[in-house]
């Protein structure tokens, strides 16, 4: 998406910034230029120019060697990537029938994670919905690989009880939370100042009631072999 575009620009940038002193290099062998040297004879000139010429056309050819590398190395990275999720984008990690990214930066407000998910997903994401223990361990799994010093943070889920006190639901799927929970002891615990589902890292990342306006860090979940998928 728009940072590999930004990295792209800016290495773009520096292969013409290394083009045009390349260019510079190359005119001061051009007949008729003054070439950098004593100048004490036609002679000498000559020999410099020969010299220099090839010297040149040498660091040309290694430099786009070098350059032909790196780009080969990017494209096998990113297929690799690709091919460690497949059906899934790039930076996704897979489970089951779903993808998923977890986002620990920027910290976001719970609505706001919401949108960022439908977008990023290009229509199909939202924030993860935990409906089994199989998903609900990878997700731990995930995070506790990533974050394995807790630091007090909540991660949005895809659930809140803003309507009826109470009662969960996932918001995408307009569907009740009942058929699988996996509460932290002791939450949800806040009544109707925590309205929204995270999972907690000072809990091992079992559920927590959070208020929705706090900037946390969140998990976008698309289906896998999106019609849409990103393309970083
Ligand atoms: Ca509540
Ligand atoms: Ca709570």
């Amino acid at each position: 998406m728009g940072r590999s575009v930004y990295r792209n620009d800016v290495a773009e940038k520096d292969l013409k910034i290394t083009l045009l002193a390349l260019d510079d290099s190359l005119m001061g062998i051009l007949p008729g230029h003054k070439v950098k040297g004593n100048g004490n004879s036609i002679h000498e000139t000559q020999n410099y120019t020969t010299n220099y010429l090839g010297q040149t056309i040498i660091e040309a050819y290694v430099f786009y060697m070098q350059l032909l590398f790196i780009l080969c190395c990017i494209v096998w990275c990113q297929e690799s990537r690709r091919q460690s999720a497949p059906g899934c984008p790039i930076d996704f990690i897979r489970h089951d029938d779903s993808c998923y990214q977890i986002f620990a930066n920027p910290t976001l407000k719970w609505w706001e994670a919401m949108e960022f998910c439908q977008i990023y997903g290009n229509g199909e994401g939202t924030l993860a919905t935990v409906e089994s223990e199989s998903e609900q361990l990878f997700l731990e799994n995930e995070l506790k690989k990533k974050f394995p010093s807790p630091v007090g943070k909540d991660f949005w889920l895809g659930a809140n009880d803003i309507t009826h006190e109470g009662t969960w639901v996932w918001i995408r799927k307009n569907e009740y939370v009942q058929e699988y929970t996996h509460w932290a002891p002791g939450q949800p615990s806040s009544g109707t100042s925590e309205n929204c589902l995270a999972l907690y890292d000072g809990v091992q990342y079992k559920w927590n009631d959070a208020p929705c306006g706090l900037p946390e860090g969140f998990i976008c979940e698309i289906p896998v072999s999106s019609p849409n998928e990103i393309v970083g």
